[in-house]
C-alpha cells in the first residue's frame, strides 16, 4: 500500500525527501493581486508590496477541489492541516478525504487538525515519515500521530498582529498590546487551535528569554524544536543558542515562513514547535 503526505502551505515547507509528499497553497490577495503560497512565491517582495498597500488584504484556504487533487497517487494518506478554529481548510480537506475514499476503493485518508501551524504541522509531518518508514499500519500511525500530537506545542513572537486583527483572527484589543514600538507579543497555540497571548516583552532578547522559559514550564527537555521566522534569521539563532546552553542534545531547525505565516506572523515574527510534556 503506497502512503502520502499532503499538508496545506501553512506548515512552510514544500520538500520532505524519503517520502511522498506534496502541499496545498492557501492564497494572500489584495484589491490587485494575489498571492499564491508555492516556493516560487517571493517573500520580501510579498511584505514589501503589502506595506506599501492601502487597501484591504485577505487570505483563503485550499477548496475541496484542490484538496482532492493533492491526495491523487495512493492508497493510504495522512493530510495535516492549519487549526480548523481559524481557517476552513481542515474542513476542505475532511470534505476531499471522504470523496476522494468513495471514488478510490480501498483508499484510507485521515486529517490531522493541527490545532495550531507552522512548525507544530513541521513536527506532526517529520512524525509521520518516520512512522510510515516503520511500515506502521495505516490505523496504527493514525493513533499514534494523534497521541504524538499531545505532546508537540506552538509558542510565536510577534511584533505586529495587525494583519491577524483585521482579519478576525485575533481580538483587537490583544493586537493593540504589539501596539508600541519594540514590544512583542510572545504567545502560543491554545489547546483549542487559538491565539493565545502570554507575556508583553519589552525587546527582541527578552522575548526569546521568555520563549525559553516558557517551553521549560511546558516540559521541554530538550528534543525536537523547529523555528519558523518571517526575515528574522538572527532572532531565529539567538533562539537556538540560547536553547542549546540549557539543553545542547536538543534536534534544532531553521526555516522561513513561506507566504501564509508570513502574513500573519509579519516581519520579524517566530513561530517555534517543539516537542513536551
Ligand atoms: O483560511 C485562511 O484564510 C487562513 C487563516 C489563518 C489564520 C491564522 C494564521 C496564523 C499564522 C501566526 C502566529 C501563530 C498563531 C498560532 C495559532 C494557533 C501565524
Amino acid at each position: 500500500m503506497k502512503y502520502k503526505i499532503v499538508a496545506d502551505s501553512s506548515a512552510n515547507f514544500f520538500k520532505l525527501p524519503g517520502v511522498d509528499f506534496s502541499t496545498v497553497p492557501l492564497k494572500i490577495r489584495t484589491e490587485h493581486k494575489e498571492y499564491v503560497d508555492t516556493p516560487q512565491l517571493d517573500i520580501h517582495e510579498m511584505i514589501e508590496d503589502l506595506k506599501k498597500h492601502k487597501g484591504q488584504s485577505s487570505t483563503s484556504c485550499p477548496n475541496v477541489f484542490e484538496w482532492m487533487e493533492a491526495l491523487n497517487g495512493a492508497e493510504n494518506i495522512f493530510a495535516v492541516t492549519i487549526t480548523s478554529n481559524l481557517s476552513g481548510s481542515y474542513s476542505s480537506a475532511v470534505q476531499a478525504g471522504e470523496e476522494y475514499m468513495n471514488e478510490h476503493e480501498g483508499a484510507n485518508v485521515f486529517v490531522v487538525d493541527s490545532l495550531s501551524t507552522g512548525t507544530e504541522m513541521q513536527l506532526i509531518i517529520e512524525k509521520l515519515k518516520e512512522y510510515i518508514a516503520e511500515e506502521f499500519s495505516f490505523e496504527k500511525i493514525r493513533e499514534k500521530i494523534q497521541e504524538y500530537q499531545k505532546h508537540t506545542h506552538l509558542l510565536f513572537s510577534l511584533q505586529s498582529l495587525t494583519n491577524l486583527a483585521r482579519n478576525g483572527r485575533v481580538n483587537p484589543a490583544v493586537a493593540k498590546l504589539a501596539g508600541v514600538l519594540g514590544i512583542r507579543v510572545v504567545g502560543k497555540a491554545s489547546d483549542e487551535g487559538t491565539l493565545k497571548p502570554l507575556h508583553k516583552c519589552r525587546g527582541e532578547r527578552k522575548s526569546l528569554e521568555t520563549i525559553a522559559e516558557e517551553m521549560k514550564k511546558h516540559g521541554f527537555m530538550g528534543g525536537k524544536v523547529r523555528i519558523s521566522h518571517c526575515l528574522n534569521l538572527d532572532s531565529a539563532m539567538q533562539l537556538k543558542d540560547i536553547i542549546l546552553k540549557d539543553f545542547p542534545s536538543s534536534d534544532i531547525g531553521i526555516e522561513n515562513c513561506s507566504g501564509l505565516c508570513s502574513y500573519y506572523a509579519e516581519k520579524g515574527g517566530l513561530l517555534v514547535g517543539y516537542e513536551g510534556a
